[in-house]
């Protein structure tokens, strides 16, 4: 039986524009499967972090951002740089070292940046980029734009002297910035608690820089938008930063030499039955969107990733002449005027 559209389908939900949201999370989710196949047929040199099971987190976030905000993000980005809308087959190139890539293949999976998305770049020094990120805060106040700054780490960069740092000065200067951390509950292999002083290593320690305690369900998208589009909201009022911790879970290991053994498997089993993704599509049929429209629009989805993936492979690595191009920022370059 073919099921009927309902007309009041989505009112029920807090996200402005849930349909968009799903496809995001689905391209989110696609470009990973897709790159962890390329992966396996080595096209991608080096390791790759995937993100798969913390896809609300970024999406819920980026749904609450507008062009000019600003996104930074770690080794585990290419949800964020995704979410932020950049190119599938340029983020595919930056991944495979392609002229046609993000950062002309320059960069790889671990610094996917992209300064015309607001992408402003992936850090691999887990925490470095937290500081930076008040200093692209701090921009904004100068520059005199209502621009925010979103910038997602890991459980393990709380336990880094730059978190602290960083959370303090916004706090001082309160500057426009959300951090937003990933809480999946292991620090590459070590568990959070074996090395970490409090049960929430964000939200507990958000006090002592003044702020409020905010843990949120990472995996459901409406609660990360509701969450976060408040913070927004509160950085363009001027009235500071906010610290979120988002509790997600990495249902794969840390990196690609890591099949994740040390993880009981009932743990496993446990979050995979509330994936982010499948959570959201029932939600939406609940909301009224029928089990066909949700099948077409992942079916449009996976063929925009296997385009944009046959488009990069088909792109050819970068020229020698690229060497030096892009490694010095020039005094012309306009973003940092
Ligand atoms: C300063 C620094 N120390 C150690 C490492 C090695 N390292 C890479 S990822 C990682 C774990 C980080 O865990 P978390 O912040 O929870 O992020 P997740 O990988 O879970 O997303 C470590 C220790 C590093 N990259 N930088
Ligand atoms: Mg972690």
């Amino acid at each position: 039986m073919v099921q009927e559209a309902r007309t009041d389908r989505g009112s029920a939900l807090s996200l402005p524009r849930p349909e968009e949201a799903y496809r995001d999370m689905l391209r989110v989710r696609h470009v990973a499967e897709k790159a962890y196949e390329l992966f396996l047929k080595n096209y991608i040199h080096g390791t790759m972090h995937l993100g798969v099971g913390q896809e609300a987190v970024a999406v819920g976030v980026a749904a609450t951002l507008k062009s000019g905000d600003y996104t930074l993000g770690t080794y585990r980005g290419h949800n964020h740089v995704v979410a932020r809308g950049a190119p599938l087959d340029a983020c595919f190139g930056e991944l495979f070292g392609r002229e046609i890539g993000l950062c002309k293949g320059k960069g790889g999976s671990m610094h996917l940046t992209s300064v015309e998305h607001g992408c402003l770049g992936s850090y691999a020094i887990v925490g470095a980029h937290l500081p930076i990120a008040c200093g692209t805060a701090w921009s904004a106040r100068l520059l005199g734009t209502d621009s925010v700054t979103s910038c997602f780490f890991g459980d393990g960069a709380t336990n880094i002297g730059a978190f602290h740092e960083a959370l303090n000065l916004a706090a001082v200067w309160k500057l426009p910035v959300i951090f937003v951390c990933e809480n999946n509950l292991y620090m590459e292999y070590t568990p959070i608690a074996n090395v970490t002083a409090v049960p929430r290593p964000a939200a507990d320690r958000a006090s002592a820089y003044g702020l409020e305690s905010i843990v949120v369900d990472g995996n459901d998208i409406e609660a990360v938008y509701n969450v976060a589009a408040k913070a927004v909201q509160r950085a363009r009022a001027g009235e500071g930063p906010s610290l979120i911790e988002a509790l997600t879970y990495r249902q794969r290991g840390h990196s690609r030499t890591d099949p994740g053994r040390y993880r009981p498997s009932e743990e496993v089993a446990e979050w995979l039955e509330r994936d982010p993704v499948t959570s959201f599509a029932r939600r939406l049929e609940n909301a009224g969107w029928t089990l066909d429209e949700l099948a077409r629009i992942e079916e449009a989805v996976v063929a925009e990733v296997e385009e944009a993936a046959e488009r990069a492979l088909a792109s050819p690595p970068p020229g020698p002449e690229e060497l030096f191009t892009d490694v010095f920022c020039g005094s012309n370059t306009s973003w940092r005027n």
